[in-house]
């Protein structure tokens, strides 16, 4: 079996479930062949501007059957790459948000350049029969490098966030450049359909492709593959997780404070795609328009820290904590909090007890690739009495579970405090039935499933 290196900015070590879903997606794709996992440390060295392809040394460390290969990036590479190009530019325009995108010509540059050391780097590592599986937007010009410098490995990409519709995408200077970038992969991998069809579009009409069967996309003298791949998580992970100490205490604790309450959970890195101050918005409407929930409805939103130094997401958290204070301000008892917000990291062994204690989990964001919290919130669920998913309709996961979830457009405050409603108010059976479809779904488009499909596209001829 050729051996799996996998490229994605951060490497985590997958022994340690606290890295969360990608983490453990790749871990065990890596696990099943042996492979090698690169990407930067996440540590910045201040050193000279401007570092060139070779600077950096690689670090290896060995994890069970994969070794972890991680460069430290020098603080100007990481302000425009990471900070300036990477997540102030594609983040906010591939979600839609033109109007938080900062355009610095520098960045560019940037990027440019941590893609090519990136390239310097891999490639005196690589194995010819190597296949190579590069995750997200801060490598989309990553094979272009290989193949510059003379790659002829199998080389795949898949986008973890979701891929604008052409007159969005076109917003940003680069746009061609970086399509063409994705030529020079032989797989590209999307969340949805949605996302594919925007892809398709594009290159038909700016770069005048020619499709060459239903997957088959030929233009800029290369033909790549791309389809829709929608991730899922590790259903029995997650199982294990929610059978262990702490979530069974978190589960505990929840309902021994809460006896009296009905609790609404929402679990999000604090982002302005995830649609926080919306959620909260609604929360308060429903607080507003049907008072039978005062001294009952507790919304837990746990907000982790994320991006702290993009100006955007301070703005962000700024909102939201004022939202939160004002609804508590107004509508609060001595022994009733309606929000309980918390700007942390809650432990990754704690959540599956903290799904399980709330009656509603709320996964509302404005834009998402696929939204994994959705998943783990119906994974975590007591099929015997369980809660109710109230899913936004921009979620990539929309497209998987949108008919047994709750769907809500989360700019539509009263809609969704209509949902919020139905959802505390649904009878158990109606509970139960749709919590059975939707586990069944879950189960069945798992993350091993996800690898599985990829890779093995991955080595197919294109035909
Ligand atoms: C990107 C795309 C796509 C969150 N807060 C805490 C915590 N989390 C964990 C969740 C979940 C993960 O982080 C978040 O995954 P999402 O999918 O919801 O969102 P992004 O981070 O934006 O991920 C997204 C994903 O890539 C995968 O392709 O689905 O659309 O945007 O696992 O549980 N984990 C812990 N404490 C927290 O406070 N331990």
């Amino acid at each position: 079996m050729p051996r799996l290196v996998a490229v994605s900015n951060r490497v985590a070590d997958p022994r340690k479930t606290a890295a969360g879903g990608l983490a453990v997606a790749l871990a065990d794709a890596l696990n099943a062949s042996g492979g090698l996992w690169f990407g930067t440390s996440g540590q910045v060295v201040e050193r000279d501007a401007g570092g060139t392809p070779g600077e950096a040394k690689v670090h290896l460390q060995r994890a069970g059957e994969v070794t972890l290969a991680t460069v430290a990036l020098s603080r100007d590479d990481h302000d425009a790459y990471y900070l300036g190009y990477s997540n102030g530019v594609l983040w906010p325009v591939f979600h839609y948000r033109l109007d938080l995108a900062e355009f610095d010509a520098g960045d560019i540059d940037g990027y440019r350049r941590v893609n090519r050391l990136f390239a310097h780097k891999l490639m005196p590592m690589l194995r010819p029969d190597d296949v190579i599986w590069v995750h997200d937007y801060h490598l989309i010009p990553l094979a272009a490098e290989l193949r510059a410098i003379g790659s002829t490995h199998r080389i795949g990409f898949f986008l973890h966030i979701p891929l604008p519709p052409p007159l969005i995408l076109a917003a940003i200077p680069q746009h061609e450049w970086l399509m063409r970038s994705l030529f020079a992969y032989d797989l590209v991998g999307f969340q949805s359909d949605a996302d594919l069809q925007h892809f398709a579009r594009y290159v038909r009409n700016e770069g005048r492709a020619k499709q060459r069967s239903d997957d088959v996309f030929h233009a800029f003298g290369r033909s790549v593959r791309a389809r829709a791949f929608p991730i899922g998580i590790d259903v029995d992970e997650f199982d294990a997780l929610m059978q262990g100490r702490d979530a069974q205490d978190t589960l505990a604790t929840m309902r021994e404070q809460y006896a009296k309450r009905k609790l609404l959970v929402g679990v999000d890195r604090l982002d302005y795609s995830k649609g926080l101050p919306q959620r909260v918005r609604a929360f308060r409407r429903l607080l507003e328009r049907y008072p039978e929930n005062h001294m009952s409805a507790t919304l837990i939103q746990v907000a982790s820290p994320s991006r702290e130094d993009v100006d955007a997401y301070a703005d962000i958290r700024r909102e939201l904590e004022g939202l939160c204070g004002a609804i508590n301000g107004e509508y609060g008892e001595l022994d009733w909090m309606p929000v309980r917000y918390i700007h942390r990291t809650v432990a990754r062994k704690r959540l599956p007890g903290l799904y399980r204690a709330a009656r509603v989990g709320l996964v509302t964001p404005l834009r998402d690739g696929m939204n994994l919290v959705a998943k783990e919130y119906v994974a975590a669920q007591d099929p015997a009495d369980p809660g109710v998913l109230v899913l936004s309709r921009f979620a990539g996961a929309a497209e998987q579970l949108g008919d047994d979830a709750l769907l809500v457009n989360p700019y539509d405050t009263q809609g969704t405090a209509d949902a919020i409603q139905h959802a505390l108010r649904m009878p158990l059976d109606e509970r139960r039935a749709r919590h059975a479809r939707l586990h069944a779904r879950i189960r069945d488009h798992d993350v091993h499933r996800w690898h599985r499909e990829f890779l093995q596209i991955l080595k197919e001829d294109l035909g």
